[in-house]
């Protein structure tokens, strides 16, 4: 690749305009410590935004309204210095939908009043997030003075930011999350809120679905077209809280169109509240977003192994990362251990026990060494082993089913007594409930336990 590449020291110009993570899921939100580390991570590979909207700090979504403390303004004008320093910038969210009355002055006095005290310590970029609320207006007051939930956050958003324009030396930029962010791009409220909305607003939009597979030319234009402005996607990979918690999202990023960069103000990513694990990918987006028409995944993702891991540990991880791909990205998973798995069913069911034996064996034995590896304790970066550990130890155990698959067919004891080897490894796997190996070891537990009591 000329003048670009992958990982830090990139050269060249970007292709997106805006190219960040977002620190946004439900969950234990990271550390100062934390955050300081991943403005550093990301900044030095290219990217140029961190958005602070963690669900689960108070003072940003359920107490919205209460003022930040000196400590916290000295922690966010920190933060806003590591930006700066690492050519990033602080986007500050605040998400006030749970509570805030639209037509309330008083309400809208303490959201503009909380962004000024940031606003102060140099931050330009703010968001006001609408997410995660009910779709439709409730106080009687709001109900009163608004047709519309759209009307109501349309006008409360361009109050912010004229708020935030007045009294600043340079135009205050403003993202709003819509209540809908997902979909087709082309629902009514969409265009009612575009309508109403500031030009210079910009919206973030997931895309299809909240976790989407996809993101293309096509649904972004629809988008622009319906809301006045083309999005800005909030791209929920690699987060995996709530339903996709037993989910470890360390595959690299895919199925984002070469040429989004055309239809799109950027691309704010997700993380996991798994710190070191959510580099692993965004270190993938940060090599995307800069290079979109040259990105190749696969290259990409094993720099950011390497970067993450460390060289010594690398290989025994990528055995266990490749085995742990599956996602909203990505449903392909654990392609080596499927396809040996594949090889000993077609040679069991044509019967040669010896060659469905062998199409097992030696991957058991070099899975084995990696798990037992990873689980020595003795790995470098032992912050991203430790949030690993739950999936580490279902590796384990899958990596034990497929001994035990090996060995039984080997002295051909598999018809006799699979059952009793295998079922409990299938029972431990099923109760840790931790997405490993795909379906692929379920499934083939399954099949060789057979059904007794059928
Ligand atoms: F802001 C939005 F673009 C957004 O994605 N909001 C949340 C986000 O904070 C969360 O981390 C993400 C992934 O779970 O999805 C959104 O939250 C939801 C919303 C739902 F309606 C999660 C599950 C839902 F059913």
């Amino acid at each position: 690749m000329t003048g670009r590449g992958y990982g830090i020291g990139k050269t060249g110009t970007p292709a997106f305009a805006e190219r960040g993570i977002v620190e946004g899921f439900y969950g234990r939100p990271w550390s100062h410590k934390q955050r300081l580390d991943m403005i550093r991570f990301t900044g030095e590979r290219g990217m140029n935004r961190f958005v602070y909207a963690p669900k689960d700090d108070p003072l940003m979504r359920r107490d919205w309204a209460r003022p930040y403390g000196t400590d916290d303004l000295s922690r966010i004008a920190a933060l806003a210095g590591a930006c700066t320093q690492h050519g990033m910038e602080l986007v500050y969210c605040i998400s006030p939908g749970l509570s805030i009355r639209y037509s309330s002055p008083e309400d809208i006095d303490a959201l503009i009043a909380k962004l000024l005290s940031v606003s102060v310590l140099g931050v330009h970029r703010f968001g006001l997030l609408l997410d995660d609320i009910p779709a439709r207006l409730q106080h009687d007051a709001d109900l009163r003075q608004f047709g519309s939930i759209a009307e109501a956050q349309g006008k409360l958003a361009n109050t912010v930011f004229t708020a935030l324009s007045v009294g600043s030396d340079s135009i205050a930029n403003l993202v709003v999350c819509p209540t809908e962010y997902w979909g087709y791009g082309d629902e009514p409220y969409l265009a009612a809120l575009g309508e109403v909305l500031h030009p210079e607003i910009d919206l973030f939009w997931t895309g299809r679905a909240i976790c989407s597979a996809t993101l293309d030319v096509a649904d972004s234009q629809t988008f622009a077209r319906t809301a006045g402005r083309p999005p800005l996607y909030w791209d929920n990979y690699p987060v995996n809280d709530l339903a996709m918690s037993h989910e470890l999202h360390i595959g690299p990023y895919r199925g984002r169109s070469p040429l989004l960069d055309t239809v799109s103000r950027g691309v704010i990513a997700n993380g996991m509240e798994l710190f070191e694990s959510s580099k692993i990918a965004f270190a993938t987006i940060a090599d995307y977003l800069w290079s979109p028409q040259d990105y190749d995944p696969e290259a990409s993702w094993d720099v950011a192994l390497c970067d993450v891991v460390g060289p010594a540990d690398v290989g025994a991880y990528r055995d266990f990362a490749d085995t742990v791909r599956s996602s909203c990205l990505s449903a392909a998973d654990a392609p080596l251990v499927t396809a040996a798995l594949e090889d000993h069913q077609f040679e069991m069911l044509i019967g040669n026990p010896m060659r469905a034996a062998a199409a097992v064996i030696p991957l058991a034995a070099r899975l084995r060494a990696s798990a037992d590896h990873l689980l020595s304790g003795c790995c470098r970066n032992t912050a991203l082993i430790a949030e690993a550990r739950p999936w580490l130890e279902s590796f384990e155990l899958g990596v034990r089913a497929l001994e035990a698959i090996g060995s039984l067919t080997h002295t051909d004891r598999l018809a006799d007594d699979g059952s009793s080897v295998l079922a409990p490894v299938l029972a431990e796997l099923r109760a840790r409930h931790r997405r490993v190996f795909g379906d692929v070891v379920d499934m083939t537990l399954d099949e060789l336990c057979g059904h007794p009591d059928w």
